[in-house]
């Protein structure tokens, strides 16, 4: 694939995200689109958003559970990249018109005080990290009818759409299985555990670590690092109030408006 045609597929997923119109999947047209040029399409799609003045904050890892690879149909690990623009303030209303279908679901948010990259162990990847925090993930596939392909999603900056973090807690707190709960309008609606994060989450911050190496020079200190939802996503409608609640790290909590 050329460079131009990587960069035309750039445009038009950063296009959809910005206009919140949905595509057609890009491997209806190319079969032989690949999940690495789809890696290639999505970075220079956030080099548009860098261009424009957003800022890079981090990186959101996806799929990393089975309730998640079972909603999509697809069953890899992916990453993509977050943007200060994606930042959803915690308690206030996201605005449901800036996108095609959102999604939220419950996540544990890293905060890096070091660099991390390339193979690391669990260990290692523990001690590079500040805080952990409670939160939710806002998800937008800009594929219709929110279905995909593995490089198409990746494409698609993995699907990400916004992050909404709640406060930041002790890294010594063990995280490996914490009981995590989204509440829409106070009723429960999905109740999971940690643990159903590659089986500790902190494997997703050692895969991220891994995956970021070679295109995007690993975790920086500072990154939030999103470490995959622990639940199937929840299809948000407006007028709610979402609610994720993890064990022992506290809530956070978004309603939806207009
Ligand atoms: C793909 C992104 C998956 C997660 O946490 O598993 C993801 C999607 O579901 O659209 O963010
Ligand atoms: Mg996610």
């Amino acid at each position: 694939m050329t460079e131009a045609e990587l960069k035309t597929y750039a445009v038009t997923v950063d296009e959809a995200a910005r206009t919140a119109g949905a595509i057609p999947q890009i491997t209806d047209s190319n079969p032989d689109f690949s999940v690495e040029d789809a890696y290639k399409v999505q970075a220079l799609s956030i080099d548009r958003r860098i261009d424009r003045g957003e800022r890079r904050i981090g990186i959101k890892m996806g799929l990393t559970s089975r309730a998640k690879m079972i909603q999509v149909g697809v069953d890899e690990v992916i990453w993509g990249r977050l943007t200060d623009a994606m930042l959803l303030e915690e308690g206030a209303a996201l605005s449901f018109a800036k996108y095609v279908h959102p999604r939220l679901e419950p996540e544990i948010a890293f905060l890096m005080g070091d660099d991390l990259s390339g193979t690391v162990t669990a260990m290692q990847a523990m001690a590079a990290v500040e805080a952990v925090a409670p939160a939710m993930e806002l998800i937008d596939s800009r594929y219709q009818n929110f279905k995909f392909t593995l490089p198409d999603v990746v494409a698609d900056n993995s699907s990400s759409s916004g992050l909404v973090i709640g406060n930041w807690c002790d890294p010594g707190h063990d995280i490996s299985n914490l009981g995590m709960m989204v509440e829409v309008d106070g009723r429960n609606v999905e109740i999971g555990s940690s643990a159903a994060i590659l089986g500790d989450p902190v494997r997703s911050l050692v895969a991220a670590a891994r995956m970021t190496a070679k295109d995007d020079g690993g975790l920086k200190a500072g990154d939030i690092v999103m470490a995959g939802g622990a639940t199937a996503a929840h299809s948000l409608s407006i007028g709610e109030t979402v609610r994720t609640i993890v064990e022992d790290l506290g809530s956070v909590t978004i309603t939806v408006g207009e």
